[in-house]
């Protein structure tokens, strides 16, 4: 990573020392992360990346320190060492400690602190007392640029506090007294495409594609085409965008994808978007703009199933698309409609049938322990994903992301396992669901019945009757897990 932190300009004959005007960066590292170090598709942190190129475009001097090669060890250095200044720290629910610390390091290195991300906004207080000086909640690229300014000068010129930072729309912070403020919500950018693309040159995205290569056997980059989704699934966390969508124009999506392939390389691209085909318009338009340049590139995306039609996937496979991600969540429509997904499991299966039938590969994300589900909702999913039969899958036991409707159901119940600074949103038990023991067994049933589906539907000539028995034997185990952990709850 090049990171020039403070240098020795010469000036006039005289040497000074310069120093940049934001530090910004991430706690995430790669390198402590054991799941990651197995699936190793790391992407570049792009929230931080457009805050650098807006405020660059502002004739400000922004560097990235980006954490997910790095180490604990040399970005402390970089804090400790030379004279501090601002440093911006990206947070999100699984960064949180990492974040606590890179605070306190800073602070007690004498730099200013912001904090902004998807998590920060809903837990300002915890932020503030961890030691940020503002916590920036919504989209950061205009709240940075008006704080930076009111940040210096609080520092030069001791100034007053709360005056100089209550005419900042977006944030947070303590007031003189102590009382937290939050000034009025930050207007949302409306033109993307007036914004400058990433500031990918501000990392090392070689190094992300490099890993990609190495690992997968293709290299990937990361890009979105929008900002916001307008759904109201109970559980996910609308914290920085709201329920706004916003989408930039097909040319400048079109032109990014085109310097992102000719300046990096890459085999493949993720359209890291909440839903690309949200706007099936767009998407058409999106297509032709491509074709019209001769682009094709392999990419994958998220869709919801009931943003997939016959159309949309013939233009995803036109386009390039080799694995859709589906968020199916449940079998059971019954859980699905408490979540307030607005999407049925005929239409995930749909979905599906018609990715494969165009030779896209499917991936499906599922979820357990919502509220009210029961072990006929899981027999539901099971039967789901069996007959749907995706490439991959994955699971997850539901956890309250602080800020969502799902959150606030489940408050009363929630007992944390952690302290608040050293654990996430996932460290939580929630009194009354079925205990980890009855998930463990939901699991082992969905993966040993889907097995088995594809054994007995697998076309083979002869079926290799101890596999057969052994598969038979796991899923009466996890059935009988099931009845077994069914009257345990947590406490
Ligand atoms: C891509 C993505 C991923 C990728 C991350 C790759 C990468 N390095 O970017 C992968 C698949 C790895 C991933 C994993 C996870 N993710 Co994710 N992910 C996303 C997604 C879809 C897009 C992120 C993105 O690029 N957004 C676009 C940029 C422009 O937005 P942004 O990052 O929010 O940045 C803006 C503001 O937040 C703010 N800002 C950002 N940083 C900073 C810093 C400062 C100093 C300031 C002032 C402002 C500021 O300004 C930016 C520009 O306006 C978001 C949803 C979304 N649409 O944002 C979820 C999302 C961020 N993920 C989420 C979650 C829960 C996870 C996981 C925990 C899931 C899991 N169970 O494992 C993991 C955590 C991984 C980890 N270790 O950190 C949640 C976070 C909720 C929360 N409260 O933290 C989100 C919001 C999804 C959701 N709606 O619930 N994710
Ligand atoms: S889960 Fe997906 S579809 Fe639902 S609100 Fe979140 S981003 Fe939108």
């Amino acid at each position: 990573m090049i990171l020039r932190f403070a240098q020795d300009d010469t000036e006039n004959g005289e040497t000074r020392q310069s120093i940049m005007d934001l530090l910004l960066t991430h706690g995430y590292f790669l390198h402590e992360d054991p799941k990651e170090l197995q699936i190793m598709k790391p992407y570049v942190p792009l929230g931080i990346l457009y805050i650098c190129s807006h405020l660059r475009n502002k004739g400000v001097d922004v560097e990235v320190f980006d954490t997910t090669f790095s180490s604990r060890a040399e970005l402390y250095e970089v804090l400790r060492t030379g004279p501090p200044s601002i440093l911006g720290v990206y947070a999100n629910l699984m960064t949180r400690a990492n974040v606590m610390e890179i605070l306190r390091v800073a602070k007690e290195a004498g730099w200013q602190t912001i904090v902004g991300g998807p998590e920060p906004g809903a837990y300002a207080a915890e932020y503030l007392e961890a030691g940020a000086d503002v916590v920036v909640i919504g989209e950061g690229e205009i709240t940075m640029e008006e704080l930076l300014p009111a940040l210096r000068a609080l520092r030069d010129e001791n100034s007053n506090h709360g005056v100089m930072l209550e005419r900042i729309c977006g944030i947070a912070f303590r007031a003189e007294n102590g009382t937290l403020h939050r000034t009025p919500p930050r207007r949302q950018i409306t033109d993307l495409d007036a914004q400058p693309w990433p500031e990918r040159e501000a990392v090392d995205v070689d190094r992300y594609v490099k890993v990609w290569r190495e690992h997968h056997g293709m290299g990937s980059v990361s890009l979105i085409t929008a900002r916001g989704c307008p759904y109201r699934c109970r559980w996910c966390s609308h914290e920085v965008f709201g329920k706004t969508h916003r989408r930039r124009r097909p040319a400048s999506v079109a032109d990014e994808l085109e310097w992102l392939l000719k300046r990096y390389q890459p085999d493949m691209a993720w359209l890291a978007d909440d839903v690309f085909t949200i706007h099936h318009g767009w998407l058409f338009q999106y297509a032709a703009e491509l074709k019209r340049r001769g682009l094709k590139v392999p990419f994958e995306c998220i869709s919801r199933a009931d943003r997939l039609n016959a159309q949309v996937i013939d233009t995803l496979a036109e386009l390039g698309c080799f694995r859709v991600w589906i968020g199916s969540e449940s079998g059971s429509q019954r859980i699905l409609d408490a979540m307030q997904r607005d999407v049925t499991v005929e239409q995930v299966q749909k979905a599906v049938s018609l990715a494969k039938s165009r030779g896209i590969k499917t991936g499906m994300f599922l979820m357990w322990g919502y509220l009210g589900e029961e072990i006929e909702d899981i027999e539901a999913t099971v039967e789901h994903v069996k007959k749907t039969d995706p490439d991959v899958f994955f699971t997850t036991i539901s956890y309250p992301i602080k800020g969502t409707p799902y959150f606030d159901d489940v408050a009363q119940q929630l007992v944390p396992l952690n302290s608040w600074a050293g654990g996430s949103d996932r460290d939580y038990r929630i009194r009354g669901r079925h205990s980890r023991r009855f998930y463990q067994s939901a699991d082992q049933l969905l993966r040993n019945e889907v097995e088995l589906g594809r054994l007995l539907n697998g076309g083979a000539a002869r079926i290799d009757p101890v596999l057969l028995a052994e598969l038979q034997g796991k899923i009466a185990q996890a059935r009988e897990g099931l009845r077994a952990t069914g009257a345990e709850v947590e406490a």
